[in-house]
């Protein structure tokens, strides 16, 4: 008998499972399709154990699907472009072609040696000209449909490295990362998709995703952010302009003590006073530093000046100031607000800031003094005061009347309006895809012949991170004739922000090597969609929304006809570290440095603070899982991902408990190889033959088949059906009919239920039981509910209520039999010798409970 020896058996079968193609996707059309996906990694070169766990996760499903009889799709490629290759560039002088596909070819080792069941002739990469080919095209398809458009848009501006920057790169006080200048908002012309017009479906179609979190639908329906209110007019004094606002509140309309326009407003120019032109110039320059998100916390002072324009509320005629605020967005609504300080939080603390008055409109029902003095806004519904015709109404009442008002007079409508903003995609970046456009002087923005796609990107490129784009400084690329009518034009120098490559590619895994369209529609309808995704909830609003976005136009391209892309969503949790800390420098120090038993820091001598965080290099708490790998193998750094945690839950690392299925792995070894070195029977029995310990261990087997298939069939709760693993290893090792059929039902049943989880071991053992198909190719075993069945149980004698023995009953005895049968037994007749019964309880399947005089 060998040892277990994982390093050895691994390699073998990861190399055999190669060479026989072993997990190519069936073609196979009497199976029913099922499509497994984890969330494609971006190429960073280095395997993480959140990598190993998403990847695990996806791998059991797959492959317990394929022995369920499906044909399995399970895909992987590299979310391969994007800044992190272009600063490689910058910092090391390496293309950043060459460092990504070196780190991709790095990350699909470490990937083999986990042993995940990808089909490898369906990887991508969505850097290669193959692939951003049909971004692009797709990127034209949106703009044929009209829903690409060009529109000034403000973007965040490095003034030293004369750049524009992601927002990421911007830190909390507002600098760029690279050259620490304060970053300024600068308006330029840039490329949106209009994800706005989709976002009605995006928000009801939530309704058909069960599979989903709840948590991640609701993330994405505050995302899209339905306001329903109204749309209206103020006429300004003295001009033949009117300044429209959107209110959620059209029921506070007279209460309005002035209007706000957003400093970015087109409007403020024309409104502002001669008097108050310097104060309003010099707020706009100060706002335009702001970031939204300072313009808009909540607890930061509001501030603005008043235009010295005047409005009227066409609602009472009253006439009221104009104002330039900081919390106003240009961005969302109409860009301008009309305040009501009585009723807003906002608009209260602007008013008291500036002294403006403030008019209650609204009480509540059971307001006893209505003209007291407000120390806070009142938000909530109440009975309408001071506003003429609706005095007395219910404030939900007035909402209504105030809103058929102004569209028979003209003043406003009702509207809906989404918090949602058209999706910017402009990067004035190299490492994108190029959007396949030209800018032509006489016929302006002219998309790239389909025949022309791919418009790849040029390779002899500077990257020094300064001055504009680097495809903007190269003429020769830039400059072509128009494919329209041949005058020299320019191309477009921006390339795509990168979630439009992840937004489809899932749509091209089951076509991924057609060269001549996106993909075949029949194939594309044949698998999509996915009915299992699995990834991190940090993307539980861009990349999922886009995703659902992208699939819809394609549909009303014609080329889906499914109205969603994700049936099914897992969002797995983090992989947890032990950390510790220092609590007075708040240094973080590697636990090599520390005594577990005693944890200071070797400087300071300071106690350390010790807790679970997601693991991370700066914090020095990371596992590596190569060295795992190397040390265990990677069936028990799988089954430990597997069982320490529910797969939706944070899993905190522990080397006791990897050590644990180490150790499981081992009995299972030991257990399969004594069996396989006897040659035992193959034979089977007649299920009435069996003597008792058989049917005890089919029972134990069919009961583990039936928990491990429920386990994972419902919410994939891995944990759970290890332990379930575990218990059926320790009741065929206790069982004493080695010699038996049931024996080997009990052994290979455990084999197969184990190898979606450690396939290399289960495919080893399998093995070496004397078959020469793989383990994975096997059918799932099913459940004999007779085997089920329990025809006897241990029934427990009490003595007022003390416990003297048990006897083995018929399960389906009655009350009267078992009470018999106790009584009957030599336990009872030794304890109840020449006692006078006073009574006999009986808890059926449970006990039997003489009560005698004490
Ligand atoms: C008057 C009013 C009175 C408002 C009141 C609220 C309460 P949501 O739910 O987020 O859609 N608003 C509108 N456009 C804005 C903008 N561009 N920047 C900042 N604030 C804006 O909120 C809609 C409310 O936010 C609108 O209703 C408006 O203030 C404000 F007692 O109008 B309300
Ligand atoms: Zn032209």
């Amino acid at each position: 008998e060998s040892r277990y020896n994982p390093a050895s058996i691994e390699e073998k079968w990861q190399q055999t499972w190669a060479e026989s193609s072993l997990y190519k996707t069936s073609t196979d059309a009497q199976k029913p399709k099922f499509y497994t996906l984890a969330m494609f990694p971006y190429p960073s070169g280095n395997l993480h154990m959140g990598h190993v766990r998403v990847y695990t996760i996806i791998d059991v499903i797959a492959r317990l699907k394929r022995m369920q009889g499906f044909r399995v799709l399970n895909p992987m490629g590299w979310d391969a472009f994007g800044l992190p290759a272009e600063n490689a560039a910058i910092e090391r002088n390496i293309h950043p072609a060459k460092w990504t596909y070196q780190n991709i070819a790095q990350m699909k080792q470490q990937l083999e040696r986990l042993g995940i069941s990808f089909d490898w002739e369906k990887e991508l990469a969505t850097c290669s000209p193959d692939y951003y080919r049909w971004t692009q095209w797709i990127f034209l398809q949106f703009y044929n449909a009209g829903l690409a458009y060009q529109k000034e848009a403000a973007v965040n501006w490095d003034p030293i490295d004369q750049t524009v920057l992601a927002n990421e790169q911007v830190d909390s006080e507002g600098r760029s990362w690279r050259s620490g200048a304060k970053v300024e908002r600068k308006l330029l012309r840039q490329w949106f998709l209009k994800i706005t017009e989709y976002a009605e479906e995006l928000l009801n179609d939530l309704e058909k995703l069960p599979g989903w979190p709840e948590r991640v639908k609701l993330m994405q329906a505050n995302w899209i952010g339905k306001s329903t209110g109204a749309y209206l007019e103020f006429p300004v004094v003295g001009m033949d302009e009117n300044i429209a606002v959107f209110t959620t509140r059209p029921d506070t309309v007279f209460g309005v003590s002035y209007v706000v326009l957003a400093p970015e407003h087109p409007l403020v120019e024309k409104v502002t006073t001669p008097e108050q032109k310097q104060a309003v110039e010099a707020f706009i320059k100060e706002v335009s530093q702001q970031s939204e998100m300072d313009r808009t916390a909540e607890n930061q002072p509001k501030r603005g000046v008043p235009t010295g324009g005047k409005a009227i509320n066409p609602f009472n005629d009253k006439e009221v100031p104009i104002w330039i605020a900081d919390y106003v967005l240009y961005e969302y609504g109409t860009g301008a607000v009309m305040g009501v300080p009585a009723h807003d939080t906002r608009d209260f603390a602007f008013a008291k800031q500036y002294d403006l008055p403030i008019t209650t409109v609204i009480v509540p029902d059971d307001a006893d003094n209505a003209d007291e003095e407000l120390t806070e806004a009142y938000t909530e519904t109440g009975v309408m005061v001071n506003s003429g015709p609706c005095n007395g109404e219910t404030s939900e009442g007035c909402k209504l009347a105030v809103i058929e008002y102004a569209e028979d007079e003209g003043y406003g409508e009702r509207r809906i309006q989404y918090r949602l903003r058209d999706w910017l995609i402009s990067r004035q970046r190299y490492w994108g895809a190029p959007i396949p456009i030209i800018h032509c002087p006489k016929c302006g923005a002219v998309p790239v012949p389909d025949e022309d796609l791919p418009v790849t990107l040029p390779e002899n490129v500077e990257f020094s991170g300064r001055g504009a784009s680097p495809l903007s400084q190269l003429e020769d690329w830039v400059n072509v004739p128009c494919p329209s009518c041949g005058t020299s034009a320019k191309r477009e120098t921006d390339t795509m922000d990168t979630f439009m490559d992840s937004s489809w590619y899932f749509m091209r895994y089951p076509d991924a090597n057609n060269d001549q369209q996106v993909f075949d529609p029949n194939i594309g309808n044949d698998w999509m969609p996915v009915d299992q995704y699995v990834g991190g909830i940090e993307h539980a609003i861009l990349h999922l929304l886009y995703s659902r976005f992208f699939t819809k136009v394609m549909r009303d391209c014609k080329l889906l006809n499914c109205d969603e892309p994700f049936s099914r969503l897992l969002t797995q949790g983090m992989v947890q570290g032990l950390t510790y800390k220092n609590p007075v420098t708040g240094k973080y120090i590697p636990s090599a440095n520390v005594n577990p038993e005693d944890p200071k820091d070797p400087e300071t001598g300071e106690k350390l603070e010790v807790f679970y965080e997601k693991m991370s290099k700066s914090k020095y708490n990371g596992v590596d899982p190569l060295e795992v790998m190397a040390k265990y193998g990677a069936d028990t750094a799988r089954m430990f991902i597997l069982f320490k945690a529910p797969p939706e839950k944070d899993l905190e690392w522990d080397d006791a408990d990897v050590e644990g299925q180490f150790r499981f792995l081992n009995r299972v070894w030991r257990l399969v190889s004594e069996f396989a070195e006897k040659m035992p029977v193959k034979s089977s029995k007649k299920a009435g033959d069996l003597s008792k310990e058989e049917k005890d261990l089919r029972r134990a087997i069919h009961t583990a088949i039936k928990e491990v298939t429920e386990d994972l069939d419902g919410d994939y709760q891995f944990n759970t059906a290890v332990s379930e693993l575990m218990k059926l290893s320790n009741a065929i090792s206790d069982a004493g009919c080695k010699n038996s059929p049931v024996y080997r039902e009990g052994i290979e049943t455990l084999l197969k239920l184990l190898a979606p989880f450690s396939p290399h071991i289960s495919e080893e053992l399998w093995q070496s039981l004397g078959y020469k198909d793989s383990i994975h190719i096997q059918t799932w075993p099913a459940v004999d509910t007779d085997a089920l069945v329990v025809d006897e149980i241990t029934l427990v004698i009490q003595v007022n209520g003390k416990t003297r023995g048990t006897i083995q009953v018929p399960a389906k005895a009655d009350k009267a039999t078992l009470e018999q049968l106790a009584t009957d037994s030599e336990v009872a007749q030794r304890y109840l010798e020449h006692q006078e019964l006073k009574k006999v309880i009986v808890v059926p399947g449970k006990l039997v409970n003489f009560v005698v005089p004490q």
